[in-house]
């Protein structure tokens, strides 16, 4: 039981909700390393949105809504740290959820599929039951995609994405926007859209925005993003971490 007077509160209450997926069997154990990571940038930018990922989610959704076919990715840990925000921003965006873990296991999908039912989503791609594609073709768990979903997409949101799948999915053409607290991982450096900002805020923030963001037109999604650059919005984010200004 965390007090909730305690000064880290949110945040241990984060890192219990992690504790605790890896517990009931569905976040991979290097999820607990790559929250450790994570919270650490998170402490560094002052655990809040700041600007420039704030006009990244503007870029991201503006992205979304425009797109034909967008896909939003969950692994482990948007699971345990977001479920009913992810589920929340595809209602809003009319995007379907797609399963995409980079150590898959058919145990830990079934999990995952399973929460997002409990959750009121019944239709999850990539699960174990769907159709699915291999992108290297060599039917490497990593390289899964699904043919309603990931395979197909134009865009594609990986929260909490390793470089090597980001990688794959850009070589399979797709307009990957990330979010990612590290502005110099692969992920962030190789994405189209690099939000640096934690998924529990980033995605309940996306929501409100898509909100906001549908009732415009096409014009006004597409100038945001032609005003958009990802390089100069991750030195932005660089300049944003305490650690710069000692
Ligand atoms: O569930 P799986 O099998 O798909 O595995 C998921 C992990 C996260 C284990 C896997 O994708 C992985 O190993 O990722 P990496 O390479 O450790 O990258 C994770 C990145 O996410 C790091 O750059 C972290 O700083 C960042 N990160 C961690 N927690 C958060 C975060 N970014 C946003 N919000 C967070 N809460």
């Amino acid at each position: 039981m965390i007090p909730k007077n305690h000064p880290r509160y949110q945040s241990l209450v984060l890192r219990d909700k992690v504790k605790n997926a890896f517990m009931e069997g569905y976040l991979a154990d290097t999820g607990m390393i790559a929250h450790g990571r994570g919270e650490t940038f998170d402490y560094l930018i002052g655990e809040k949105t700041v600007d420039s990922a704030y006009n990244a989610i503007e870029a991201a959704v503006a992205t979304i809504l425009l797109a034909k076919h967008p896909v939003l990715s969950v692994n482990g840990n948007t699971t345990a740290l977001a479920l009913d925000e992810m589920i929340e921003l595809a209602n809003e965006t009319d995007s379907p959820i797609e399963i995409n873990l980079f150590y898959r296991t058919d145990d830990r999908v079934d999990k995952i599929s399973q929460l997002f039912k409990d959750h009121g989503y019944n239709n999850i791609l990539g699960s174990n039951t769907d159709d699915l594609y291999y992108f290297d073709k060599i039917k490497n768990p990593r390289a899964t995609a699904s043919k309603k979903g990931i395979y197909i997409a134009d865009v594609i949101l990986v929260p909490l994405e390793d470089g090597d799948r980001a990688e794959l999915l850009k070589t399979a053409g797709k307009k990957i926007i990330c979010i990612d607290l590290n502005p110099l991982s692969r992920t962030s450096q190789m994405s189209d859209i690099s939000i640096v900002d934690n998924v529990v805020r980033a995605i309940p923030l996306m929501t409100k925005i898509a909100r906001e963001f549908k009732n415009k037109d096409e014009v006004f999604l597409q100038n945001i993003i032609d005003n958009f650059n990802n390089e100069d919005n991750l030195k932005e984010s660089l300049n944003s971490f305490k650690i710069m200004k000692l």
